[in-house]
């Protein structure tokens, strides 16, 4: 088994916009955890210098890969961009996750295990032994959310929010996150949704979700009536289309 871990090409992704208090401290920790990754930075241009802190780090971290772009473009685009380039550069695994320390990079190697034998597995804060240390309006939104979202859906799963996953690029044939059309924060509600009504076997594993080390959240408030308007969408396309019957996991 775990030889056979050690035979993948796996690709790391975090999106950065003004992480520069946090990324140094992300990397060294992947690395230090998972001495054998790859890792991908996508960052819009953070005005606080995060990419220039990054090109510094590349001199220390091997197999650190930064693409800079010109401004602000959003997390879904970051997301595919990065799929794309896992793909070219022929990953077998993609594990992507926040830059904030919300995700710990001790868990990236329970995504690694389960990736042999699942497509997509997905990191959930409200599995049993899952814990989301956000609080107030935050929390209730995510936890009540991911609950809507599990009800209208009828999906068996407990989390569809987060951005802590790991993608089997080999086993998700002829799936692309490019091909989800879904723009902001529900962009990765709906890359469940897509993976899930495609059949592919999905794992949930439980994370331990902090709220942010340092900064501030990019979530617009907007974002949580997009999310509503997406999940009716969602809804539409279930009922008409029809849903898949296989059990999740
Ligand atoms: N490249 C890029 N990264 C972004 C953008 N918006 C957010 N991020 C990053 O996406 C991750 C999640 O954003 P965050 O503000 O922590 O969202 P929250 O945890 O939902 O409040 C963090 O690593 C951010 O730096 C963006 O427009 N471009
Ligand atoms: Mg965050």
């Amino acid at each position: 088994m775990q030889k056979k871990i050690l035979n993948k090409k796996i690709l790391v992704f975090t999106a950065t916009y003004n992480e520069i208090d946090n990324v140094n401290k992300l990397l060294f920790k992947i690395k230090k955890f998972n001495p054998n990754v790859d890792i991908l930075v996508i960052d819009d241009n953070s005005p606080d210098g995060t990419a220039e802190k990054v090109i510094e780090l590349k001199k220390k971290i091997k197999n650190l890969n930064l693409i800079l772009r010109s401004k602000k473009l959003g997390l879904d685009s970051a997301h595919k961009m990065a799929y794309t380039f896992a793909l070219r550069n022929k990953y077998d695994y993609l594990i992507t996750m926040d830059a904030d320390m919300s995700h710990d990079p001790y868990e990236i190697k329970n995504f690694v295990k389960y990736l042999d034998k699942y497509s997509f597995v997905i990191g959930s804060r409200y599995l049993p032994k899952g814990k989301c240390l956000m609080q107030g309006r935050r929390l209730f939104l995510s936890k009540y959310g991911n609950i809507i979202i599990k009800k209208v859906l009828g999906i068996k799963l407990t989390e569809f929010t987060t951005s802590y996953r790991g993608f089997n690029l080999k086993k998700l044939k002829k799936f692309d996150l490019n091909q989800v059309k879904a723009k902001g924060y529900s962009f990765m509600m709906c890359v469940v949704f897509e993976i899930y009504i495609r059949n592919f076997d999905i794992k949930e594993i439980p994370i331990i979700f902090k709220d942010r080390l340092e900064g501030l959240s990019k979530i617009p408030r907007i974002e949580t009536l997009r999310t509503l308007k997406n999940l009716f969408f969602l809804y539409l396309r279930k009922v008409f289309n029809g849903a898949p019957t296989k059990n999740r996991t």
